[in-house]
């Protein structure tokens, strides 16, 4: 079919990037693919906070995932892997009514000055339960590295880096991964961000990766959106105020 068509000239643009600029000994490129929360609780029918068409972006993934190593060297997952008392779930804040609707604002526990208000969500993901399994149908054995996200119950972690606060004057943070430092150990120059969601952890992980000094492009038809109508508006901004670069394997090779 024609994506698959397109993802492989896509594919070959990865490729082609990598002789191109390999050839010019100023610069380097060491591509790595983050498929951010591929996870039951994100996918119909089933999942607790379903994003809808969330499993049809799995083949695409799964062509990227079988890159050859020398080609795409670093294929990490993350997964979002909360406990029960996570500081997002709704149900943890009696006083408000379930679900999407209400915020709630969130303090850095570092910082107690800094709070900002934020979206509440169903449970989703707890720790070791089915729906905080990565999809069957994702090629997980090509995976290189698993990265778990989420896992303070006392902040909230769109990001596969870092949770939202800026780090204190000493470099201290409330969340930290792990994923910066494996990809700069890895001396990764270009990261391709697919997954779920698109408008919320893709977004916020895609900014980190920016703000790393990765080259970071979201690939579209890798991703979908918790609120599909808002996405034209979310890729202005990520691309204008992010610096992050969206392209469409299905009207674009990289370049
Ligand atoms: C996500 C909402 C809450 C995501 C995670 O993976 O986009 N969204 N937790
Ligand atoms: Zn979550």
């Amino acid at each position: 079919c024609i994506i698959s068509y397109r993802l492989i000239q896509f594919s070959l643009g990865i490729q082609r990037t990598a002789n191109v600029v390999m050839a010019d000994s100023q610069s380097s490129f060491r591509p790595a693919l983050l498929v951010v929360d591929m996870q039951e609780d994100f996918c119909p029918p089933s999942g607790s906070l379903a994003v809808p068409l969330g499993r049809t972006i799995t083949p695409l993934i799964n062509t990227l995932l079988t890159l050859p190593p020398r080609t795409l060297p670093l294929k990490i997952a993350t997964q979002d892997w909360h406990p029960p008392n996570h500081i997002s779930f709704a149900p943890n804040h009696p006083s408000n009514p379930p679900p999407f609707v209400t915020s709630h604002t969130i303090t850095n526990p570092l910082n107690p000055s800094q709070s900002y208000t934020t979206l509440l969500w169903p449970p989703h993901c707890i720790q070791s339960t089915p729906g905080a399994s990565l999809i069957p149908e994702l090629s997980s054995q090509h995976f290189t590295h698993i990265i778990k996200k989420g896992l303070d119950p006392r902040v909230e972690m769109y990001s596969a880096f870092f949770d939202p606060f800026p780090p204190t004057p000493t470099g201290e943070r409330v969340c930290d991964s792990g994923l910066a430092k494996l990809l700069h150990d890895e001396k990764v120059t270009h990261v391709y961000v697919v997954g779920l969601a698109g408008d919320y952890c893709v977004k916020h992980t895609a900014y980190d990766a920016t703000k790393e000094g990765f080259q970071t492009v979201i690939i579209e038809e890798g991703t979908k959106t918790v609120n599909p109508g808002g996405w034209e508006e979310c890729k202005k901004e990520m691309e204008s105020i992010g610096g992050v670069r969206v392209v469409s394997v299905e009207s674009e090779e990289v370049q």
